[in-house]
């Protein structure tokens, strides 16, 4: 018996195992997508750590099939998803592991990450169609205990191995791209006022505003609905804070109206600002909120909209200024939601309303993905 053979593991525990390890990158990729404070890290090393287990399962699963695969005779109807499956799971394996080293691609508007994470999706769609036609159902004898507990604390073991030295070389190397903040971000344009990545999610893409057509409702549980234009909004200080000129060392405060905080995309840049605007708890202190106040949705022209619970609202920036300099129309003019600890999806541009809610609003999840495939704030036809 070759020593290979010896370690090689039960088919149907390699092949119950990719579809475990699949599905925790699954729910750990998607989570990780609305992870930006670093107390959720662990998210981020869990998806690095199991991805890297996968590997090796997949490998090992590679090397069975392969001769089936390589045998024209051998095929069945099948056999093609098989190789499409392997495709896939390669494709974004790779993009995943490409993109922490510091590769990237070019794919119109999307790059890398995208790409990886457009491959992880499919791969979801074509294991489905894979277990439909290769169904073997997990048996008692594939998973015996101690050795099951064995293999797993092998390949993690060997998963976070790899990683722990993929991230020391990083940082050995410091390889230019190669720098992530823990959400695997790369830095762009941090400090060059309105110079950074303009980036609309999906759609969205509106007409630029004309300031005096422009206001901000606010409205809900509110004691007042209140209405401002742009001039209100511009000048600072409403609801009495106190205008200072420091520069905000830290993230996260915004009493004054100014705050330094980092704008991370889930399409893999971040960029650091500071931002000047109205703190969010001054409008809600001139408008009064009922004491069923609890969610504050963040409403665009567009209708892509975003809420956050009330506490953490009050702390957050609708900006006008980023880095001293007006917003361009691309990154959100005239008002846009600055989110500190928030993925850059959840700043809304161009916000028109804001609405105080008792609850939350699980329909923003859809207005997000159709925001603007309807065309609504088009104007092109009569200009
Ligand atoms: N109304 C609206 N707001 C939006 C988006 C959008 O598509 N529509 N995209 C979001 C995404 S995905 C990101 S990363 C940030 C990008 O902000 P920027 O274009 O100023 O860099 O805006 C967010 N706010
Ligand atoms: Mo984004």
């Amino acid at each position: 018996m070759s020593r290979l053979q010896r370690v090689s593991l039960p088919p149907r525990f390699v092949d119950w195992s990719i579809f475990l390890l699949l599905a925790i990158e699954l729910a750990s990729g998607l989570v990780s997508l609305t992870t930006g404070q670093p107390g959720g890290q662990v998210v981020f090393v869990l998806h690095s750590v199991v991805g890297l287990a996968l590997c090796v399962l997949v490998f090992e699963k590679l090397r069975r099939v392969r001769k089936r695969v390589s045998r024209p005779d051998a095929w069945d109807r099948a056999t093609p998803v098989s190789v499409l499956l392997a495709v896939v799971t390669l494709g974004a394996l790779g993009s995943g592991i490409a993109w922490v080293l510091g590769g990237s691609l070019a794919l119109g508007p999307w790059g890398l990450l995208n790409l990886h994470i457009g491959l992880g999706l499919l791969l979801v769609l074509v294991v489905v169609v894979h277990l439909y036609h290769r169904w073997r159902p997990p048996q008692r004898s594939d998973f015996e205990e101690r050795r099951t507990v064995l293999s797993y604390l092998l390949l993690i073991g060997v998963g976070a191995l790899i990683w722990r030295f993929q991230t020391a070389l990083n940082d050995l190397l410091n390889t230019a791209g190669a720098e992530h903040r823990f959400t695997g971000s790369r830095e762009e344009g941090t400090d060059a006022g309105n110079e950074f990545p303009v980036t609309s999610w999906v759609a969205d893409d509106p007409d630029p505003i004309a300031i005096e057509d422009w206001e901000l409702t606010v409205t809900g549980e509110v004691g007042r609905t209140l209405l401002f234009d742009y001039d209100e909004i511009a000048a600072e200080g409403i609801g009495g804070g106190e205008v200072g000129d420091r520069r905000n060392e830290s993230e996260g405060s915004s009493d004054d109206g100014r705050l330094r905080a980092t704008l991370d995309c889930t399409s893999g840049w971040y960029s650091v600002h500071d931002w000047r605007g109205v703190r969010v708890g001054d409008l809600l202190e001139a408008t009064g909120t009922a004491e069923s106040a609890q969610w504050i949705s963040f409403r665009s022209v567009t209708g892509y909209r975003w809420s956050l619970p009330i506490e953490e609202a009050r702390e957050a920036l609708l900006a006008t200024h980023v880095g001293g300099e007006r917003l361009t129309h691309g990154h959100g003019f005239p008002l846009r939601l600055v989110a500190p600890g928030r993925r850059g999806f959840q700043w809304v541009k161009w916000v028109t309303e804001i609405e105080v809610r008792e609850r939350k609003d699980p329909g923003q999840w859809l207005a997000v993905f159709v925001s603007g495939f309807d065309g609504g704030n088009r104007q092109d036809s009569n200009g």
